[in-house]
């Protein structure tokens, strides 16, 4: 079974608190995923609006973009057989209320401060990590990875 990629983030929050920064980092480790790229920015404004376009004209959208931009983030593309479900469990529900209670011991229910400030960020589909992937990582070739890489990590 081929390999699944997708894009993850860890937000401003998160990466600003060394503690809480390493222990996401260790359930990308124990959950088994293959760290394909990591590297951590600093995004800005207009980069911030671009990826989250499809969020435009909504209440949460300006907080959301002046959050992303406010500090570094860290970028992860994960492989996975199942890596964009996976990492969606992982993180929990979006809105931070919710994930302490459905999901407690999510990443989101366990750091997450509020609606936008939850943490992490992960691609939602193939299409979207795709997509996604591109935007952080301009020189990484999903197609050249699938052509070279990933016939010899899978097992
Ligand atoms: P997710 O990040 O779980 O894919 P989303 O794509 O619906 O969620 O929204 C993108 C981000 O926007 C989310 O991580 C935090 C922010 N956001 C979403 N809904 C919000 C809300 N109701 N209030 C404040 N921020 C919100
Ligand atoms: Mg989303």
């Amino acid at each position: 079974q081929a390999l699944q990629l997708t894009l993850a983030l860890i937000k401003p929050d998160a990466v600003a608190h060394p503690l809480i920064l390493e222990a996401v980092h260790q359930q990308i480790l124990s959950n088994k995923f293959l760290i394909v790229r990591m590297r951590e920015l600093l995004w800005r404004k207009e980069e911030c609006q671009k990826f989250y376009q499809e969020h435009e004209g909504r209440f949460f959208y300006q907080r959301l973009v002046e959050f992303m931009a406010s500090g570094p983030i860290r970028a992860y593309i994960l492989a996975h057989k199942d890596a964009i479900q996976l990492w969606r469990t992982l993180m929990g529900p979006t809105r931070v209320f919710r994930a302490r209670h459905v999901a407690p011991d999510s990443i989101r229910g366990s750091f997450g401060l509020t609606d936008t400030r939850n943490t992490t960020h992960g691609s939602d589909s193939v299409v979207s990590a795709s997509r996604e992937i591109a935007a952080f990582f301009p020189d990484f070739s999903e197609q050249r990875w699938y052509e070279e890489e990933e016939p010899q990590l899978r097992c």
